[in-house]
C-alpha cells in the first residue's frame, strides 16, 4: 500500500505542478521567465514593493555622479532616483567593471544602438528616472554612464555591497563579447541574423520593438534586451509583449532593424 501511495502521490504532483524546488527549476527549460528571475553577478531587478531604501543619484555634464560611492547590504533592494541635472543625455548603468567596459566599447562601436535592461536608466536632461535593483551578491560593483565618451571621462560610481554572511559564492560570467580576431574592416552593413527572443515592448508609433535575445554573433552583439527598429509597421501587427518570437535582424546604416518576425509556439 505504501508503494502504491507513493506512486499515486508523485503522479498527482506531476499533474498539479506546484511551486517547483530550486533543483527542479534548473532542469525546467521555461523560456518565458519573468525579468525578476534574471540573475546577474551584481544582483537582479528589484520588486518596488520591497525597496527598503531610496537613493538619489545626480548626473551632471561635468561627467560625474553625485554621490559617486554607495554602500548597501547584501540582499537589500534599492530604489534609485537617477536625476539628470545636465543639458545632455546621461545614463546610469549598473554592472561589474568588466561589463561596463564591454558595454562602453560596444556603445562606441554601435553608436546608433539603444538597449533597455532593468539595470539601466536612460535619463533625458532635466528628467528623473526610477530604477529598482536588489543587490543579491556581496562585492564591489559600479554604475557608469555609457553615453559615448562619458564613461571614459570618468563618469563612474562605485557600489560596495557588504556581505550578509561569510558565504561568498559569486559566479563570474565569462565574457564572450568582443571577437577582436574578427576582421575590423567590416562595413556598416551586417549579414542578416536569425535568432529567437522574447518581446518586451512594441511601440508602433515609433516603429520600434524591444526584444530580449541571446548572443547575435553576426551583429557582434552579446545577449541583451535591445530596441530594434522596423521599416514596415505592419511587421508589428502579429506580435505583442511577452511573445516568444523568431526574428531576423540586420544592421542597416548604423541602425539595428528587424526585417522578419514571427511568433513561436
Ligand atoms: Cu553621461
Amino acid at each position: 500500500m505504501k508503494i502504491h501511495h507513493a506512486i499515486l502521490a508523485s503522479g498527482l504532483i506531476a499533474f498539479a505542478r506546484p511551486a517547483l524546488s530550486h533543483d527542479e527549476e534548473k532542469h525546467e527549460k521555461k523560456p518565458d521567465r519573468p525579468t525578476s528571475v534574471d540573475e546577474k553577478a551584481f544582483g537582479r531587478e528589484g520588486d518596488p514593493k520591497k525597496a527598503s531604501r531610496t537613493m538619489n543619484i545626480q548626473m551632471s555634464d561635468k561627467m560625474r555622479f553625485t554621490p559617486a560611492e554607495l554602500i548597501v547590504k547584501q540582499g537589500e533592494t534599492v530604489r534609485f532616483y537617477a536625476k539628470n541635472a545636465g543639458q545632455v543625455m546621461h545614463e546610469m548603468v549598473l554592472g561589474t567593471m568588466e561589463e561596463l567596459k564591454e558595454h562602453s566599447a560596444m556603445m562606441q562601436k554601435h553608436a546608433g544602438m539603444e538597449h533597455d535592461e532593468p539595470y539601466m536608466a536612460h535619463v533625458a536632461p532635466g528628467k528623473t528616472e526610477i530604477m529598482v535593483w536588489q543587490f543579491t551578491e556581496a562585492g564591489e560593483f559600479y554604475y557608469g554612464c555609457l553615453v559615448p565618451g562619458h564613461f571614459e571621462a570618468g563618469m563612474i560610481g562605485k557600489v560596495k555591497v557588504a556581505a550578509k554572511s561569510a558565504r561568498a559564492s559569486r559566479h563570474t560570467e565569462s565574457a564572450t563579447f568582443g571577437n577582436s580576431g574578427d576582421s575590423a574592416s567590416r562595413a556598416s552593413e551586417s549579414p542578416a541574423q536569425v535568432a529567437e527572443g522574447e518581446i518586451r515592448k512594441v511601440d508602433r508609433d515609433a516603429k520600434k520593438i524591444t526584444i530580449k535575445h541571446g548572443p547575435l554573433d553576426k551583429l557582434e552583439m552579446p545577449a541583451m534586451t535591445m530596441v530594434f527598429q522596423v521599416r514596415d509597421v505592419a511587421l508589428l501587427k502579429t506580435v505583442k509583449a511577452g511573445d516568444r518570437v523568431k526574428f531576423e535582424a540586420e544592421k542597416i546604416s548604423g541602425a539595428f532593424v528587424v526585417t522578419k518576425i514571427e511568433p513561436v509556439q
